[in-house]
């Protein structure tokens, strides 16, 4: 019997450039959205020069912060549940010449990491943030989050959710980031020039993109572990901002509005400002 001749893997360019390969396959479930986020990051990434040598990936822990975890290649950090923001400020300070790219979750960024997250707007910390929101604690197993919509039966609210959900997008803008914007992970062209944006942008860039978890948010609240079913929720729950001019508040109830909210570059960071002072004093002692 002749010999079964091995074929070659074919490995995609930026699998290549960017992650370990030994370290793959990543551990998300079937119909997760992660995996067009990453793609989409790396594309990004990619497009603009970024490089392992220069950039740093922040994460914080969750299903969507356990993405890097030493598989991607350069600098990976791995910070506490919701302190990803304090561990990359400390970092960006010292290393300002760097890009660092964030990966968290709804709960690590706005539930237990709430308090860093409205400094880091307010700081307008030079970092750019991709927040994965699964609207549930997905690591743990389907406990409710401050962004599971009214109503839901997840795993901690057996008779349904009594919390309104909190909108993430305007307590950016309050807060001050330089750079927000809303997308799900099956919206890639516009997520792609997003993530560009929001690392060309001076100052705290925000990108929250909604991600579909069939094996929670699907099983619990959808009632449904069928990825194209959730991602059909999706779909009939989510409009552009130009569909939302045209409805009414009542019409409007329900939906979450995608797009652009804010991109301005009118005030500096805490990292300029403080590099700025830095050489000033030095100054001063010379
Ligand atoms: C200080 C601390 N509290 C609680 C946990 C348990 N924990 C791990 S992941 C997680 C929820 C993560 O939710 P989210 O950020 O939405 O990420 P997902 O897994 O849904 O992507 C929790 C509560 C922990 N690891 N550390």
């Amino acid at each position: 019997m002749s010999a079964v001749a091995q074929k070659e893997p074919i490995i995609h360019p930026l699998v290549q450039k960017y992650l370990r390969i030994e370290r793959m396959p990543h551990a998300a479930c079937p119909g997760c959205g992660i995996g067009q986020v990453v793609h989409a990051t790396l594309l990004a990434c990619d497009d603009l020069g970024l490089t392992p040598e220069n950039t740093v990936w922040v994460q914080g822990v969750g299903c969507s912060s356990r993405i890097t975890y030493s598989s991607w290649k350069g600098d990976n950090i791995d910070a506490h549940h919701g302190r990803i923001f304090a561990v990359a400020t400390g970092m960006k300070m010292a290393k300002p010449d760097l890009n660092f790219i964030c990966f968290t979750g709804d709960g690590d960024c706005v539930s237990i990491g709430g308090n860093h997250f409205l400094h880091a707007c307010r700081r307008n910390l030079d970092v750019t943030a991709l927040l994965f929101n699964n609207a549930i604690y997905g690591m743990t197993g389907g406990q409710v989050a401050p962004t599971t919509p009214v109503g839901a039966h997840t795993m901690t609210t057996p008779y349904g959710n009594i919390e309104d959900p909190i909108d993430i997008m305007e307590v950016a803008a309050a807060a001050g980031a330089a750079y927000v914007a809303r997308w799900r992970s099956v919206d890639f062209q516009p997520l792609v020039r997003s993530i560009k944006k929001g690392v060309q942008t001076k100052g705290f860039a925000l990108i929250e993109v909604l991600t579909p978890c069939p094996t929670q948010f699907g099983r619990y609240v959808l009632r449904t572990a069928d990825a194209k079913k959730v991602f059909q929720w999706y779909k009939e729950h989510t409009i552009t901002k130009k569909q939302a001019e045209k409805l009414s508040p009542e019409e409007r109830e329900g939906k979450i509005v995608l797009g652009e909210f804010v991109h301005r570059e009118d005030r500096t960071g805490i990292v300029e400002r403080y590099w700025e002072q830095v050489k000033h004093i030095q100054g001063e002692e010379v």
